[in-house]
């Protein structure tokens, strides 16, 4: 059905074709006469697929998409919010980096995340190399209220507010120096799990490399989450020491293997890299073996560990010892092949898919099997930590040849997986259920590293599209210097046979992972109610002001505004201070129209905040540089938002 008949084609989508659209019709379409899709397509030199594909993603003004995609912005540090299958870009969401449209981290409440909560040893961070956001799930499935977000670089996890797209809590892990398995939730969010990438002395102490397999380690951290606070909550939380092999991507389990993280590994070599000596470099230094291991934990035994008290404090973390872990049957490997990556459970929770960068296949794991073998001790040996080891095939379901590099995977609702091969540039679709069958494989450009398919994590998903996020653009897009976007393909997968529909540049940083949710599960609020709530806090704030109770109050040195913000005017908009006094702005914008959002910038002196409809903001900041400061409203808000003005005057030191 990819080629159709012009006039057909016209006719399944309800476009007239104007007189004189003969094959050989003239170039130049009728400038605002009837449209005629016959000279459109040959002006832009489009063939009847391509019109078939935009008709599948085009969406007219005012219609809505049916899914939106959460994706990592990579190293730019926030999330991106994307319409499917328009895959019009939604919102950039500021996490772990300053943003000012959102005004975050130019005084505002934000700050006490970005500045503050997130530092860590004491250093301020502001990027964060976002890798795997993880919708919040209810009984396995997207519920849609908050989305988690780790750090790969800095070893934090964000918690991200979906009723008002805010990140609301920056959490740094105190005990290893890097994530990457993270953040991944179990079935009712019971926990947000990050496990660390490259080993390091617990906690951020020293070691020299001489010591790396007494002293280094892995650790995965099992962050509670309160979901009626909407925040984690540290001192529940606990983590799982590990061995130093590089803990790489995980999942939770579901169904039958709920209560259990899969966790892959690839660094099993222990190696440190050169060491500065004549050590091969870590990319060949950890390609050594064979297999790697995949590491099975049963979280809720380590759960009850935990509460026995059977753990030692790192920074105020309780600490699962790896020995307790290894002995109690908590942690349990079973091999991997060939620098393995990507661990996927299947939406009924029966078996783990994992790639492998230097392998062809797709390893299956069945779960009953595995949970057999651990329940009757059936292990092949023991690591040098102690740690039970499976028999490979006694675990397996089998392999599915898929071709060069294969990495995540991701499922539809008929049984297929969808394999992105980031050496083969391709998405390779196979069904989990039968393996071994005939595979299908689609071109994508280029270098796919992860791959999401619509609520393709949850336990039911729902088919329709999968997108291809590859690493690699290349010739896909308009030069733009050497450095280039990613570039998002939208994989039409309701058909027999997978079709490509839209390229989408992702500009701003290298996205890893994205999840993609029904877009009717998220519920947005439009303002925040009533007017002076402060969006950290969920409540009014005690500083609100409601009209007529604007006010200056002076303390000594310290300057209180309280000020109110409504179209077109900030009320009281002239404030004199004298040099050196600590200057607190209490805004409260006392809309509550939907999209009325004001800003509030003080010029020269780096202060920008959003005030959205009925949204609380507070800016604080000392007065040290004497002089008139005009400060002005940053959104367009009304006719008269130029005149949305006034001024702080810092009147020199005598
Ligand atoms: S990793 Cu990036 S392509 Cu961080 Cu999930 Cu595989
Ligand atoms: Cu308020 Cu412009």
């Amino acid at each position: 059905m990819r080629i159709l008949a012009v006039p057909l084609l016209a006719a399944a989508l309800g476009v007239s074709l104007g007189a004189g659209c003969g094959p050989d019709a003239p170039g130049p379409s009728a400038p605002g006469g009837a449209v005629d899709l016959k000279q459109v397509m040959a002006q832009r030199g489009l063939t009847d697929a391509d019109v078939i594909a935009a008709a599948k993603t085009y969406t007219p003004t005012g219609k809505h998409d049916e899914y939106v995609i959460l994706a990592s912005g990579g190293h730019g540090g926030n999330l991106v919010a994307i319409g499917v299958p328009s895959m019009r870009i939604l919102k950039y969401v500021a996490v772990f980096g300053p943003e000012p449209w959102q005004g975050y981290g130019y005084g505002g409440l934000g700050d006490k995340l970005l500045y503050e909560d997130s530092k860590q040893g004491g250093k301020q961070i502001t990027w964060g190399d976002v890798h795997h956001p993880n919708l919040s799930e209810t009984n396995g499935e997207y519920d849609g209220e908050f989305i988690f977000v780790n750090d790969k670089a800095n070893a934090r996890i964000a918690v991200v507010d979906l009723k008002d797209f805010t990140t609301k809590q920056i959490i740094a892990n105190r005990l290893v120096m890097s994530d990457h398995g993270g953040a991944f939730v179990t079935p009712n969010t019971e926990y947000v799990v990050e496990t660390s990438q490259y080993p390091a002395p617990l906690g951020g102490a020293y070691a020299p490399l001489s010591e790396y397999k007494d002293k280094y380690r892995g650790a995965a951290t099992f962050w509670k989450f309160d979901r009626s606070r909407g925040r984690i909550d540290e001192a529940a939380s606990f983590a799982i020491e590990l061995p130093p092999y590089s803990q790489d991507l995980a999942d939770a389990g579901k169904f039958d293997s709920d209560g259990w993280v899969f966790i892959g590994s690839w660094n099993t070599e222990m190696s440190a890299g050169t060491e500065g000596k004549d050590k091969p470099p870590m990319e060949s230094g950890a390609s050594q073996n064979d297999m790697d291991y995949l590491h099975i934990i049963d979280w809720k035994k380590a759960e009850q560990l935990v509460q026995a008290g059977k753990t030692t404090d790192i920074n105020g973390m309780r600490v699962l010892p790896l020995a307790t872990a290894a002995a109690e049957g908590v942690l349990t490997f079973v091999g991997e092949p060939k620098s393995p990556h990507g661990c996927d459970v299947t939406p009924d929770g029966k078996a783990i898919v994992v790639g492998g960068k230097l392998d062809t296949h797709a390893t299956v794991f069945e779960f009953a099997k595995v949970k057999e073998l651990i329940a009757k001790k059936d292990f092949e040996g023991r690591d040098a930590y102690g740690v039970p080891i499976l028999n490979f095939q006694k675990a397996l379901r089998g392999q599915q040849e898929i071709g060069l590099g294969p990495l995540h995977t991701v499922f539809d609702e008929k049984g297929n997986a969808y394999t992105s091969v980031f050496l083969d540039s391709t998405v390779v679709k196979w069904n989990y259920n039968q393996i071994g069958q005939p595979t299908e494989a689609l071109p994508v450009h280029y270098n796919i590293g992860h791959i999401t398919a619509a609520e393709g994590d949850s336990a039911s998903p729902d088919g329709r599209y999968v997108v291809a996020m590859n690493k690699m653009a290349q010739d896909r897009h308009l030069g733009v210097g050497p450095l280039l976007p990613q570039n998002f393909q939208l994989i039409d997968i309701t058909g027999p046979k997978m079709e490509l529909i839209y390229d989408l540049p992702i500009p701003l940083g290298e996205p890893h992972y994205a999840q993609m949710i029904k877009a009717d599960k998220l519920k947005t609020i439009q303002v925040y109610t009533p007017a002076g709530t402060d969006p950290y806090t969920d409540e009014v704030s005690p500083h609100a002001v409601a009209a007529g109770g604007e006010r200056i109050e002076r303390n000594g040195n310290k300057v209180d505004v309280y000020m109110s913000v409504i179209r077109s005017h900030f009320t009281p908009d002239t404030i004199e201070v004298n040099q050196g006094d600590l200057v607190t702005f209490h805004l409260t914008n006392l809309e509550q129209a939907f999209d009325q959002t004001h800003g509030f910038a003080v010029d020269m002196y780096n202060l920008n905040v959003s005030l959205e409809p009925g949204k609380y903001e507070r800016v604080s900041f000392v007065a040290d540089r004497p002089g008139v400061f005009p400060l002005y409203c940053t959104e367009f808000c009304s006719a008269l938002h130029l005149e949305m003005a006034g001024y702080l005057l810092v009147k020199p030191r005598a």
